[in-house]
């Protein structure tokens, strides 16, 4: 058996939250334990369809997220959840829906320079061109958590290093 958690990844676009995520994930299913990636493939086009990118929106968005987040953890299920969440006021907030253990913060930290160079969607070139608005890091602000349970810097960490981490810590805190 093992326990369940929400390991939260916050980070820029294209930091990479969501390849990192789903790469724990699957060593998780190797392991036999149960887990579920949250992104926005599976939460912007369903559930928060009609949610954009103000202030408001992305609030609202990160705080049903969490919400789903604590029933996965009531379901016994190691939930990962791969958004932006840029505001800590709101990471805060669903950190404080469940247990203190329960919520494990991971900073998928890399420079703006890093992410605008990868850029796998041209999103940032649409940013800078005034067409996308409100784009985090370059016209809508990023809030680094100050006290993350795990610093993951995709810079200079291989995927392989940095799954080794988050698996391990999970292990030292014998999650699983
Ligand atoms: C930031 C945006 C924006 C704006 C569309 N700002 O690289 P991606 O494409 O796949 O990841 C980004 C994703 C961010 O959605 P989140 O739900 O994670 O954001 S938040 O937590 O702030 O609510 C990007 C795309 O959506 N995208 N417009 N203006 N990212």
């Amino acid at each position: 058996g093992h326990k369940s958690c929400i390991l939260w990844f916050t980070g820029l676009s294209g930091s990479g939250k969501s390849t990192l995520a789903n790469a724990v994930e699957k060593e998780l299913y190797q392991r036999n334990v149960h887990s579920y990636v949250l992104d926005g493939d599976n939460v912007r086009h369903g559930l928060n369809k009609g949610l954009g990118f103000t202030e408001e929106d992305r609030k609202e968005n990160i705080r049903r997220i969490g919400e789903v987040a604590k029933l996965f953890l009531d379901a016994g299920v190691i939930t990962l959840t791969a958004f932006i969440s840029p505001f800590r006021e709101d990471r805060n907030l669903v950190r404080s829906l469940v247990e203190v253990d329960e919520f494990i913060e991971i900073f998928v930290s890399a420079s703006i320079e890093t992410c605008e160079r990868r850029d796998p969607k041209g999103l940032y070139g649409k940013a800078r061109a005034g067409i996308i608005p409100n784009f985090t890091g370059i016209s809508s602000p990023y809030e680094e958590p100050e006290a993350p349970e795990l610093v993951i810097n995709t810079d200079k960490q291989s995927v392989e290093e940095s799954v080794a981490k988050v698996i391990s810590y999970l292990e030292e805190k014998q999650i699983i």
